[in-house]
């Protein structure tokens, strides 16, 4: 991320960072979505969710990181975290990650912060973030995500406007970008109003370590998975014996004050 991205992201709540794919590992995780698909076919019956979208050209694949090496790899890349840690700071886990495709005649899910499904207000600090990878050229036409602008500075509920949705914007994108998300930041899904164009995004979300990831990492990944991870991705994963302990880290709190 270049000054300019880190700026707009601390003033406006989100930014995009273009061509981070290359085309071979944006072709990689096309594939591994692709398998997602199926997995999601194959465990849950289907890829639509009714309790969160309006109708079945809404796709989503559930615990990426069990699905595909691929996803562990992207939530793990140094881009990526620093995008993350810009947002909530260095102590940062792997909250969760899924992926939503908007096919044609997908429509809109409720209007939403991340954070503050999880978190009472005040919302007065950024403890989570998403970093939504683009699989395909996102524009408003075929669903991309619209956020209103400003609402990472909201408060309470209260401070949400009546015609919120009427004030959102899309991001657009091209496909291989990242679009970083302050987790305070209201936003939906889009509507797909396209004849023939796929949206496909995968949101990494990650918090601060002190809130508890929306994945029980422990139960949610087959054991051969967690296997396979080194100490540092074990680590973002939150696996291993302790749970809440920061020796270790740069600084402990007591250094700090
Ligand atoms: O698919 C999108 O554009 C937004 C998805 C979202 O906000 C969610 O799944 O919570």
């Amino acid at each position: 991320m270049d000054t300019a991205q880190r700026e707009q992201l601390r003033e406006e709540g989100w930014c995009i960072v273009p061509d981070v794919l290359t085309p071979d590992e944006l072709a990689r995780a096309r594939a591994a979505f692709d398998r997602g698909i199926e997995y999601m076919q194959q465990s849950m019956g289907s890829a639509f969710d009714p309790r969160l979208d309006p109708n079945s050209a809404n796709q989503r694949i559930y615990n990426l990181p069990a699905v595909d090496p691929v996803f562990i790899e992207l939530l793990c890349r140094e881009d990526a975290l620093e995008a993350a840690q810009e947002v909530v700071g260095p102590h940062v886990l792997i909250s969760n990650f899924t992926a939503n495709n908007a096919l044609p005649g997908a429509g809109s899910m409720r209007l939403h912060s991340d954070q503050a499904l999880v978190v009472p207000p005040p919302w007065m600090h950024s403890w989570a973030v998403n970093v939504i990878w683009c699989l395909d050229d996102v524009r408003e036409a075929n669903g991309a995500t619209r956020y209103l602008p400003g609402s990472h500075r909201l408060r309470s509920f209260e401070d949400v406007p009546e015609n919120a949705i009427e004030q959102t914007l899309a991001f657009e994108a091209p496909a291989g970008s990242f679009i970083v998300m302050e987790g305070r930041m209201w936003h939906t899904s889009g509507c797909n109003v396209t004849s023939d164009e796929q949206r496909r995004l995968l949101f990494a979300y990650y918090s601060v370590d002190f809130l508890r990831p929306q994945s029980n990492w422990s139960e949610a990944l087959p054991q051969s998975v967690r296997d396979a991870m080194d100490d540092r991705t074990r680590h973002l994963f939150g696996l291993g014996p302790a749970g809440n302990l920061r020796i270790g880290g740069k600084l402990t709190r007591l250094e700090q004050v």
